[in-house]
């Protein structure tokens, strides 16, 4: 058996070894040492069916330890998905090759998510686990029943991120879920040592999880592990002692194997140790042929399965149909507008679709402050997945890593709740769905300085701007609350953008007096108030701010100074109107003044040098908010009395 197994693995070594070489940069280590591993998961265990990637019911693989690409290149090579090339793995970190220097999430193609950043793979698994357990409760688990594995390194667990999913994952007792443990004992800087003395079992099963310890080269160790891990009643981890750069005479064990090439003399001398006689991206057709028949094993399952189940979502409702309950809530809201905080705003429009069967909701322990559970809302609960709004606990940045793994793994729609400051723990997670092309929403409330006496700790600040900076994220800051239901149906409507909706925490006044069947919002910026036909000067303004801006656009015309306010609730979707349309909007007048309680850099592209932008530089303050906003000249009085010294 043995010998069978190790010349299967050798195929992803010497692939791995020869991609990193010809590349001249890469992480063999990983590869190398977690080959036999991933043999016996692809041979015995995992269900999967190249031939058609997507098939919804598959096992899920993650590679969380994402440097170590190789590895899964070669074994989606291997197994015969057309996806990835023998010719791809030569261009391996080439530009344009689907084998890019880390794995790069594509749909279709067997790369289930983007990982590179450590311990992002480790929260999308549990994201994956969770989708499984939920959908197989609405769909039945003839449907849905499936495993998600997740392959993380040493550098995974060290990260922060793992302790919060991995505690989730426990508690939620998400039995489908195997992490693959690939303790090698070394890290970039030399051994583990350096810097963690964790005792792995104890953490692991302090969390809620089983834990397997096994040697990682004995095929029949792993088999056995993985056997085991199939029917547990909890996550199950399953440490492999691996060697990192395994079948490396001189460098095998040592960091040294683990992100640079081997070098031409070392590969010679590993062809020699594991009697590899055949040439740089040679695999011998036997092997190539027994691989195949590998990626063929399910393919008699998964055609019947296409057949029966095609129309597994169809009877899923669509926005559409709550179309008529959001307009007649609009409606009626602006029949008689009153002062609401934005954040209780989003909780109206999450009441009218609470029901929609894809939608995921969330909050990081705050769900009676970012109000995104409703009364119809029923939680995800240990080892019972029959609701759809999870506790996330404390934990934004797996929060954010699960939510990934719930847009991705199907049709799921998560959004997920905290404190715009606390974005700043989401960041990376909310930049990879950005990258993934993701439909993830992030309800922030508590949006700026009007969040008042829990002061600068918590007032977001350089928030916005950062979050504006990130490519293909939609951030939304919505004035009242037609605005709101508007930027939650485009957060809805866009498949392909993540959005941030920020939402206020204290009352503000209603500015869109009359609703209209036309989602203004999605113009990114509109008209919203117009003192006179010729004006000189265009005041921009966002969320709690456009109501002042409206206040000032009133006050400056009774002095004589006309203006029009445009309001902005997102940036993203303005760039992305026609040049006559932004020229409409900025180029009207000479001056044009921006107003948001948030760091001003951004604005400048809109007022330009001549402009001015009203916001802050510096940190908040602890105080009811109406002072503060007075404190950094956030009034109208002052905002006056700065457009008349520029006129
Ligand atoms: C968040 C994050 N920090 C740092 C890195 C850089 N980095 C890549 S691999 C690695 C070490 C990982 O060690 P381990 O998981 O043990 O991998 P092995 O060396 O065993 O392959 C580091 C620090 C990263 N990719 N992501
Ligand atoms: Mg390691």
């Amino acid at each position: 058996m043995s010998k069978h197994y190790r010349e299967l693995a050798n195929c992803i070594r010497f692939l791995s070894i020869d991609a990193v070489q010809k590349a001249n940069s890469g992480h063999p280590g990983m590869p190398m040492g977690m080959a036999d591993v991933a043999t016996v998961l692809f041979k015995d265990f995992l269900n999967f069916n190249p031939n058609n990637p997507s098939w919804i019911n598959r096992d899920r693989f993650v590679l969380s330890a994402g440097h170590g690409s190789m590895l899964l290149y070669s074994l989606l090579y291997l197994s015969g998905y057309k996806s990835v090339s023998l010719n791809d793995i030569k261009n391996f970190r080439q530009l344009d090759s689907i084998c890019a220097g880390h794995p790069e999430y594509h749909p279709n193609t067997g790369i289930e998510t983007t990982t590179g950043p450590l311990g992002q793979g480790i929260s999308n698994a549990v994201g994956f686990a969770i989708s499984e357990e939920i959908l197989k409760k609405q769909l039945g688990k003839k449907i849905i029943n499936h495993k998600t594995y997740v392959l993380a390194g040493d550098g995974c667990l060290m990260e922060g991120i793992s302790h919060e999913a991995l505690s989730l994952a426990g508690h939620l007792k998400l039995k489908n879920l195997i992490l693959l443990f690939d303790n090698n004992s070394i890290s970039i800087d030399g051994p583990t040592s350096l810097a963690v003395s964790d005792n792995h079992e104890k953490r692991f099963k302090s969390y809620g999880w089983d834990f397997l310890k096994i040697n990682g080269h004995n095929y029949k160790e792993i088999f056995k592990a993985l056997k085991k891990a199939q029917k547990s009643k909890k996550p199950t981890a399953i440490s492999c002692k691996t060697k990192i750069g395994y079948g490396s005479p001189n460098k095998s064990g040592k960091a040294s194997s683990h992100g640079s090439p081997l070098g031409e003399d070392e590969i010679k001398l590993v062809r020699k140790k594991l009697s590899w006689n055949y040439k740089p991206f040679e695999i011998p057709s036997n092997l190539l042929t027994q691989w195949r028949k590998i990626g063929e094993k399910n393919l008699q399952k998964a055609k019947e399965y296409e057949k029966k189940y095609k129309k597994i979502f169809s009877n899923f409702k669509k926005l559409n149909s709550f179309k008529n309950v959001i307009e007649k809530a609009k409606d009626d809201y602006s029949k008689d507008p009153k002062p609401l905080a934005t954040r209780k705003s989003s909780e109206m429009f999450l009441n009218i679709i609470s029901k929609l069967p894809n939608l995921i909701g969330g909050s990081a322990d705050l769900a009676g402050s970012n109000n995104t559970k409703t009364k119809d809302h029923k939680i995800v609960k240990p080892g019972n997945f029959s609701g759809n709004y999870i506790h996330y606990g404390v934990r934004e940045h797996a929060m954010c890593g699960i939510m990934n793994g719930l847009a991705l793994h199907s049709n799921l729609i998560p959004y997920g709740g905290t404190f715009l400051i606390f974005s700043d723990y989401c960041k990376p997670s909310i930049r990879l769905a950005a990258m993934m092309k993701q439909r993830v929403i992030y309800v922030f409330t508590h949006d700026s300085i009007g969040l008042g006496e829990d002061g600068p700790t918590h007032q977001p600040i350089e928030q916005l701007t950062s979050l504006r900076s990130i490519p293909n994220l939609n951030v939304f800051r919505p004035s009242d609350l037609i605005e709101t239901f508007e930027c939650w149906e485009l957060a809805l409507e866009n498949e392909n953008t993540p959005s941030v909706i920020a939402l206020t925490r204290q009352g503000i006044n209603p500015v869109r007096l009359t609703n209209s069947s036309k989602n203004k919002s999605s113009f990114g910026a509109y008209e919203i108030l117009r003192t006179a036909d010729n004006i000189n000067v265009t005041i921009i303004a966002t969320g709690s701010e456009t109501s002042l801006a409206v206040e000032v656009g009133h006050k400056l015309a009774t002095d004589g100074i006309y203006s029009k306010v445009i309001s902005m609730p997102c940036h993203e979707l303005f760039d992305q109107q026609s040049e006559g349309y932004k020229n409409k909007i900025l180029a009207e007048t000479e001056i044009v003044i921006s107003i948001e309680a948030s760091e001003t850099s951004y604005w400048k592209k809109y007022t330009g040098q001549n402009g001015l932008n009203f916001g802050l530089s510096d940190f908040g303050k602890s105080a009811p908010y109406k002072e503060i906003y007075k404190h950094f000249g956030l009034n109208t009085e002052s905002i006056i009395k700065k457009i008349k010294e520029k006129i």
